[in-house]
């Protein structure tokens, strides 16, 4: 799909779900408006306008505007632009609205923190103010995307929906405001506001510049010969990862609990950066061994199971054929641009409550996820190789 925004023609009055996606482009909205879709919901998102097309992650659910009865319908809108906002919610009277647009880059907050006030956090209330205003506060239960950023310097290990807050970026206090704001309103105008507080989840579609992503890119493309090394910033992090697949059904389940109440969404493990590395190399049979302290710790090849690296790229790899993954070549260091001014140096999060009240199970366990996220972009990154043999120019980004 490439922009098939067409408010004007809505579907058709219907005994379906409504459900409104803002964020309907990234990593979670994806998956949501798929989950959703499936559940037979009338979905409806919004997307910024921007200058290149950004819908890749929605194009296979795309319904040309033409068609009558869709039941995949965008909008242009953004969380900074109140007014356009309530029309939407106006034209749209979802039953459920899933609140996931946000500038989510904790890093990258740290440069623009007041856009991310403004759209992270007042954003959540020009959400839950439009739906006080349309008079749909019976009618429209909102998903507020809550994050396990507010621990930040964490106060306890598990995390909680008691463990107090304490956020380290200006992403993570924009997120506190919009926390805060969605218990409000629910508690003043007695709405169903609820707060999915989801520790770090990723996927094969998870942004290009967000650890796992950047570092499966980059072990694809080391492998491949595309790249020489990949550079890191605090390896010594730890994140309780999980697979968005398995969050985005929990966001859908909180909506359906008998009351609104907040909760914690995690798989209760933690792993070091480092770690996630291995195992994203482990997947191509290339061995890692980590040496050295602080910005002068490198990841360097211990040894290449040469059959795992044949099966995995379809074509016989060995010492002789493959000198770049040479045993004691340094592939992994340090890069202190990637530092924050205040680091998260561990989440870990105790899911207890959603397991025993909303059922919360999870089909992917970590080692899954890389997997899952090593074949797609070993896929990806297979395409430069054939571009690159064609004569043809492949961009390297530096994430
Ligand atoms: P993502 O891939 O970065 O997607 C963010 C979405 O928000 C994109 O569709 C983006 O549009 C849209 N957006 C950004 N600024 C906007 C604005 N001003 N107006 C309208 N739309 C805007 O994030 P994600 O990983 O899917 O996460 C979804 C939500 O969950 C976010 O609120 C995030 O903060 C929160 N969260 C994520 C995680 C996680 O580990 N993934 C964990 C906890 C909470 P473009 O596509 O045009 O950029
Ligand atoms: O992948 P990250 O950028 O994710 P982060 O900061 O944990 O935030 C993500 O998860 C949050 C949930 O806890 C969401 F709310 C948020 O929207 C986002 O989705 O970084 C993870 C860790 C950090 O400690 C970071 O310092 O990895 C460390 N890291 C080390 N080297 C790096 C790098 N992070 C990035 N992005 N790039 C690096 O080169």
């Amino acid at each position: 799909m490439k922009n098939n925004h067409n408010s004007s023609r809505l579907a058709p009055s219907t005994s379906k779900r409504i459900a409104l996606i803002t964020g309907v482009t990234g990593q979670d909205g994806s998956y949501l408006a798929e989950f959703l879709l499936k559940k037979d919901y009338i979905v409806h998102g919004i997307v910024r306008r921007s200058s290149l097309f950004n819908t890749d992650r929605i194009d296979h659910l795309y319904q040309d505007p033409h068609v009558e009865n869709r039941n995949f319908i965008l909008h242009y809108g953004d969380m900074t632009d109140s007014m356009n906002l309530t029309k939407i919610i106006q034209e749209v009277q979802p039953d459920e609205i899933y609140n996931l647009a946000a500038m989510s880059h904790v890093h990258v907050s740290f440069e623009t923190p007041e856009y991310v006030a403004n759209a992270d956090g007042i954003g959540a209330l020009r959400i839950l103010e439009a739906v006080r205003f349309l008079g749909l506060t019976e009618k429209t239960k909102i998903y507020q995307a809550s994050t396990s950023e507010l621990y930040g310097k964490v106060q306890e290990i598990p995390q909680s929906e008691t463990t107090p807050f304490y956020p380290r970026s200006p992403y993570a206090v924009a997120k506190m405001y919009a926390y805060w704001i969605t218990v409000n309103y629910r508690e003043a105008y007695g709405m169903f506001a609820c707060n999915g507080t989801l520790f770090n989840h990723e996927s094969p579609v998870r942004g290009e510049t967000f650890v796992t992503r950047k570092i499966t890119r980059a072990a694809s493309k080391i492998a491949l010969g595309l790249q020489d090394k990949l550079y890191l910033g605090n390896l010594d992090a730890k994140r309780d990862w999980g697979h968005a697949k398995d969050y985005v059904k929990m966001m859908w389940m909180i909506l359906q609990a008998p009351k609104p109440e907040d909760w914690v969404i995690a798989t209760g493990k933690t792993t070091p950066v480092r770690e996630f590395v291995k195992m994203a190399f482990e997947y191509v049979g290339v061995n890692l061994r980590f040496e050295g302290k602080g910005v002068d710790e490198v990841g360097i090849i211990e040894s290449v199971k040469w059959d795992v690296l044949s099966a995995k790229l379809g074509k016989e790899c060995n010492e002789h054929n493959t000198t770049h993954l040479a045993p004691n070549t340094i592939v992994v260091s340090v890069d202190p641009r990637y530092f924050r001014p205040t680091e998260v140096d561990i989440l870990m999060g105790d899911p207890s409550k959603a397991e025993k009240k909303l059922g919360w199970n999870r089909e992917y366990e970590l080692k899954d996820l890389v997997e899952d996220m090593m074949k797609s972009d070993l896929k990806l990154m297979s395409k430069d190789v054939y571009l690159k043999e064609g004569g043809y120019q492949t961009m390297s980004y530096y994430e």
